[in-house]
């Protein structure tokens, strides 16, 4: 493997980074206290840190890595790409082959008539460009007073100020005057935290019908669109129940309004199918794309748009709205070489087949835990929550977060990559773990929450709130 290995020492790396590098959703004082991890390589499901640990990735990334690591292809076709046209853009009445050939393979892909990408450089950015496209796109039909999008509270889509305000993470609202105007957001189905004694489908249908009603108080000649994850992913790997996308599906059917699934996460492969528009029966007007495009070895994001939303757009004169790497030929050839290796290692029907029901079946075990309140997995993606009391569904009497901090430090110890959201650990690793790397993944995830229940109780904190 091709790494840099004469790098300085971890102590002295740290310190550099502390130094000089403002790091993402981090508090800089506290971290630069105890010095960030430092990744120096990867091959298929596992890290390698700068002390030679070997760390199973639960997270593939950022939920992105689907094909894994260290795919040498995916180099090659970069490095050949690089030398051919390293850079051109798609303004100015130019094309490139990486955006053409990507752009028809997306539309072969992506379910329904969504056959038009507009590209971006992230899944943030391709969200940016939804609000422009469907404001514009409702202006061109004569109805400017369209312009509201109705999104869901804990919902994440992005981190620039318009999809930072379309996401519903009040932390992130809180700060820099967000959100913009004309985003408008309702409850999310989060059964587990909020359902109180309804069965999760009565749930699922109360919350669904949150969107109708919002649509009727706004009014329906104000309403643009509405933006929703399959499943929240940031939001803590949110299962919504069974329910609630039929019928979220059928409001939009009656009501003029643009439906868009934010697929940045779910996209390619990680439900079980190529997205979660498959797996719950979803037919959005636009899709977002992102991480699972590229598998994370170039940024690249881009809009999914239906053949109407697309033509209306095509015959409105000039879209003001481009960014400099949209479509980059770099980034379009390696997503492209990454649908071919999903598609032709059959990677995703292992997953559907084989994988994601042998994960499942272990995952869900989980929820015997004493600590564990529930346990939900939907392909490569899952959940469970931390509680101490779980007949009740109660959180803990701590702030959110304290006992999911606990159980994510004991994971990085254990050399696990799993997340905390709040008081739920999260899982999305790589799509091509073995039988063999699922074992291993629950059995460090299961150390991990038995250290960090031993931990917990002797602290006293295995209290509900
Ligand atoms: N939509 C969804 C559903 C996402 O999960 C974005 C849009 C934005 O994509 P970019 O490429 O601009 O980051 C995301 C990104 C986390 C975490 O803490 C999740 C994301 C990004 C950063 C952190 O789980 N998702």
């Amino acid at each position: 493997m091709n790494m840099i290995t004469n790098h300085l020492p971890t102590k002295e790396l740290q310190a550099l980074d502390a130094a000089h590098h403002i790091h993402p959703f981090t508090a800089g004082a506290e971290l630069a206290k105890k010095g960030a991890r430092v990744i120096t390589g990867a091959r298929g499901v596992y890290l390698t840190d700068s002390d030679g640990n070997r760390i199973l990735d639960a997270m593939a990334g950022l939920w992105c890595v689907n094909i894994g690591y260290g795919r040498d292809e995916i180099a090659e076709v970069a490095a050949r790409q690089m030398r051919e046209l390293p850079y051109y853009n798609t303004f100015f009445q130019t094309t490139h082959v990486p955006a053409i050939a990507l752009a028809k393979k997306l539309a072969e892909l992506v379910p329904g008539d969504l056959n038009h990408v507009f590209y971006a450089g992230s899944g943030s950015e391709a969200n940016d460009t939804n609000i422009r496209l469907v404001r514009h796109y409702w202006a061109a039909r004569g109805k400017p007073e369209k312009k509201v999008i109705i999104s869901r509270k804990n919902a994440y889509h992005g981190s620039t100020v318009a999809a930072a305000s379309l996401g519903g993470m009040a932390a992130m609202h809180a700060q820099g005057g967000l959100p913009i105007p004309d985003i408008h957001h309702i409850d999310e189905p989060n059964w587990y935290a909020q359902g109180g004694d309804q069965s999760p489908d009565a749930f699922g249908l109360e919350r669904a019908r949150q969107l109708e009603r919002a649509i009727d108080e706004l009014g329906e000649d104000r309403v643009a669109a509405f933006i929703a994850e399959p499943i929240q992913g940031a939001g803590g790997v949110i299962i919504p129940p069974d329910s609630y996308w039929p019928e979220i599906q059928r409001i939009c059917d009656e009501r003029e309004i643009l439906l868009i699934a934010d697929e940045v996460i779910c996209g390619f492969g990680r439900t079980g199918n190529w997205f979660g528009s498959d797996t719950f029966s979803i037919r959005p007007d636009i899709m977002t794309i992102a991480k699972g495009l590229s598998s994370g070895y170039a940024p690249i994001g881009g809009s999914m748009v239906s053949d109407a939303v697309a033509q209306v757009i095509a015959e409105a004169g000039d879209f003001n709205h481009g960014y400099t790497y949209s479509g980059h030929p770099v980034s379009a050839a390696v997503a492209l070489e990454n649908l071919r290796i999903l598609e032709e290692e059959a990677i995703i029907d292992t997953v559907r087949d084989d994988i994601a029901p042998y994960l499942r079946e272990k995952w869900l075990q989980l929820a015997d835990h004493p600590m564990v309140g529930e346990a939900r997995i939907v392909g490569m993606v899952g959940s469970v929550a931390l509680s101490p009391d779980k007949a009740n569904r109660a959180p803990f009497a701590t702030p959110p977060g304290t006992i999911g901090t606990i159980c994510r430090d004991r994971c990085f110890a254990n050399n696990l990559v799993m997340r905390h959201v709040g008081d739920r650990m999260i899982i999305s690793p790589p799509l091509v773990l073995t039988r063999d790397d699922v074992d291993t993944l629950i059995e460090r995830a299961t150390r991990s929450i038995d250290e960090a229940y031993e931990q917990v109780k002797r602290k006293g904190l295995f209290t509900p709130a």
